[in-house]
């Protein structure tokens, strides 16, 4: 008999470092939605990966800001805060040499946890003094009581395996939690309104609305296509006709960008209609925002 492993592990850091990115790459397939815009992830969302005789549970989670002025931005640093219990390895995620106060914030969340963190040094990629790197880990080495300091690029595949190795000796033993096919916790319709909302973020630079969600509202397969209605919730009409682009041509690129993908992930063919809708001030109406799921009940 094979003893095997199992645990989670969750990737924390402030926004943008590359905690979807490394997740998705890690699990071989797009699950959780990234961009170059800082607070891309709002929900907190588990990634499996399965090999033989190990699962590691990831939860990726929304960047951790200072800050929590609005009730979108309280949901999302709860999520993450309260991801941080009962897992058993963080990796705390940092941009290459860039550190900064955000990055110091987070770390300070983690003072007095007994649970062991790594410190993974992501977007190595980027950085012109490679040889530049071996310093840098030992000064921020000295910040924590890391368990181990890995270098990685996400983007490009660098020393994922290594971490993935690295990780496996802190997981404890069990049977695997989920089915070994099964590649994340979230349901498809989810996944459907989140590429949705990639496509958005992607499409508009600086004019994004940042408090636009995305709801699918009817999700019908039909023998050979699977129907897909969402609505893209805004908050003013000015937004709205962003959105929509001249003559349509902006939400007509979204909708194809989102189709594709979804259909890549659910291996069918999509039909995907997209409305705009105007709801006003929803992103500070904690009740709204509770019937789109920002936040999770207590079990
Ligand atoms: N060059 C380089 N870019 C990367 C790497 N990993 C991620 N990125 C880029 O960094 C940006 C942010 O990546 P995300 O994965 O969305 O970052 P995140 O930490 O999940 O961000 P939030 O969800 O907003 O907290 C994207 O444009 C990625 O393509 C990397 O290893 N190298
Ligand atoms: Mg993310």
């Amino acid at each position: 008999m094979i003893h095997t492993r199992c645990g989670t592990v969750a990737f924390i850091g402030r926004a943008n470092v590359g905690k979807s990115t490394l997740m998705n790459h890690l699990i071989g397939q797009k699950i959780s939605i990234t961009s170059r815009r800082p607070q891309t992830t709002r929900h907190r969302i588990h990634g499996i990966l399965t090999r033989e005789d190990y699962q590691i549970i990831i939860a990726d989670t929304p960047g951790i800001h200072e800050g929590e002025q609005l009730a979108l931005n309280r949901a999302m640093n709860q999520a993450a805060f309260q991801t941080l219990a009962g897992v058993d390895v963080i990796c705390f995620m940092v941009d290459a040499f860039k550190w900064t106060r955000g990055d110091e914030y987070v770390l300070s969340l983690l003072e007095g946890l007994s649970t062991p963190v790594f410190l993974v040094i992501n977007k190595i990629d980027t950085l012109q003094d490679k040889k530049a790197l071996l310093p840098h880990m030992a000064k921020l080495s000295e910040k924590y009581n890391f368990a181990e300091v890995v270098p990685v690029s996400a983007l490009g595949g660098h020393n994922l395996g290594a971490l993935e190795e690295a990780l496996v000796p802190y997981l404890p033993e069990g049977p695997f939690l989920y089915h070994e096919d099964d590649i994340t916790d979230r349901n498809m319709r989810f996944i459907a309104a989140e590429m949705i909302r990639e496509k958005i973020f992607r499409q508009l630079g600086d004019e994004l609305p940042y408090q636009m969600t995305v709801e699918v509202d009817v999700w019908e397969d039909a023998p050979n296509v699977t129907h897909i209605h969402a609505s893209i919730l805004v908050e003013r009409t000015g937004q709205k006709r962003i959105l929509i682009g001249t003559g349509g041509d902006r939400i007509k690129k979204i909708g194809t960008d989102a189709r594709k993908e979804i259909e890549e992930l659910i291996g069918r063919k999509v039909m995907l209609k997209l409305w705009v809708k105007v709801r006003s001030g929803w992103s500070d109406d904690e009740r709204a925002l509770r019937s789109l799921g920002y936040v999770e009940e207590p079990k």
